[in-house]
């Protein structure tokens, strides 16, 4: 097509790239097919990608200014989305990833959690500290029993101790938002605590002894954890003056399991009658880079800091599409929303590239955190448990 063919065409152009749009995001989108593990069935079509934001964001609709029709704001990535039910809505604050790198967040709406979902006019315009950020990422929603919904996301600036010529080390710590519509967001101080860096804070949704109560991520380095690392507690009086004092690790990395090299808590965890569901993620190293896979563990009702069942292994790991991606062989996630009914839509993103969902229910967590056996740390035990398994079967048949 000639430039001219363009020129004169971007009327119909326009018309066609939102044919295509509409489709896309009006696709209906089914189970995967087959019985699957039981404990939750992901669903066929990713929810979110790149091509789910808004043509208004990318294009220059004005023939005077853009004569050729070109996209004008590239976006690369849809990733890592927190998530609550609003309005009857499944609503997600996603991290949106611009060709430039930088993100940001957006929110986009769904009917009924698996499909349809649609990015609000315009991306969330987050207020600055006296620090401004240089990135933001990855935010939590939480919907606190104060009566505020707080998003706690990641800030990430450049390291001011960084030697000369070093353009990458960055420092990274929990930003802290708060609203009542997902509109209007006040901005609250970082996180004041004793460790370096921070990332993968999770706001606990009730007060505990009348203190807000955050897990936290310490970590010594912003990619490697360091000495540090693993899931901290720590409580906060007042989250316009957010110190946190003390930090204890109520699940730390252990060698040797799918949390070894690192972990961070997802979305805020779900209550129930037997415990506190918690979604996380962990990291090991491979010959081919980083895995991360999804993890769920569960914590007593009356004391948040203790670990009452932890099931071995991933909950769920990258699987066939999921697995390529900007960063490969990568699942997170930082959202989830609960059902009246006790469905659970789990938001979770591959390859920090797309959005996915998988839909299970309050009742299959709990059977799977409660009765999948623990990890002994050894292949023997594993044997053990497969073995143990077979023989309990065999006495029912
Ligand atoms: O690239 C994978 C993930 O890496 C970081 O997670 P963590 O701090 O646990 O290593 C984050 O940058 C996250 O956004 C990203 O998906």
């Amino acid at each position: 097509m000639s430039t001219t063919a363009i020129k004169a065409d971007s009327g119909q152009i326009k018309m066609e790239l939102e044919k295509q749009f509409n489709t896309l995001i009006q696709t209906e989108n089914q189970p995967q097919d087959g019985i699957g593990n039981g404990i939750y069935t992901r669903y066929k079509n990713p929810v979110l990608t790149a091509a789910h934001t808004p043509l208004e964001w990318r294009f220059d609709f004005n023939p005077k200014t853009n004569p050729l029709f070109l996209e004008r704001i590239q976006i690369n990535a849809t990733f890592n989305a927190g998530a609550i039910k609003w309005n009857d809505k499944y609503v997600l604050a996603v991290r949106v990833e611009g060709a430039d790198r930088k993100s940001f967040f957006a929110i986009a709406e769904s009917p009924n959690g698996v499909d349809n979902f649609k990015f609000w006019d315009k991306p969330c315009v987050i207020p600055q500290t006296e620090e401004p950020d240089t990135n933001v990422y990855d935010m939590r929603l939480i919907k606190h029993e104060d009566g505020w919904i707080y998003g706690i996301f990641c800030t990430e600036r450049k390291d001011p101790s960084a030697p000369q010529g070093d353009t990458s080390t960055a420092i990274a710590n929990a930003g802290i938002v708060r609203a009542k519509d997902l509109i209007n967001w006040e901005r609250l101080p970082d996180l004041i605590s004793n460790t370096g860096q921070q990332r993968n804070v999770v706001l606990h949704p009730e007060f505990v002894d009348g203190k807000y109560a955050l897990y936290t991520r310490p970590q010594d380095g912003f990619i490697d954890v360091g000495n540090g690392g693993g899931i901290g507690l720590g409580y906060v009086d007042d989250m316009t003056n957010p110190i946190v004092k003390e930090e204890k690790i109520i699940y730390g990395k252990k060698y040797h399991t799918v949390y070894e090299l690192k972990n961070g808590l997802g979305p805020a965890p779900i209550k129930t009658e037997k415990g506190w569901l918690h979604l996380a993620h962990g990291v090991r190293n491979t010959a081919a880079g980083l895995r991360y896979t999804l993890y769920m563990f569960m914590t007593d009702l009356n004391d948040i800091a203790k670990v009452t069942h932890a099931p071995a292994g991933h909950f769920m790991g990258p699987e066939g599409v999921e697995r390529v991606g900007d960063v490969s062989n990568v699942l997170f996630s930082n959202g989830w929303i609960e059902d009246k009914d006790g469905t659970v839509y789990i938001y979770y993103a591959s390859s920090d590239t797309r959005m996915h969902v998988a839909v299970s229910s309050v009742e299959r967590l709990v059977d799977y955190v409660i009765n999948t056996p623990e990890d002994t740390l050894t292949s023997a035990g594993s044997v053990n448990a497969i073995i143990n398994q077979v023989n309990r079967n065999k006495e029912i048949s």
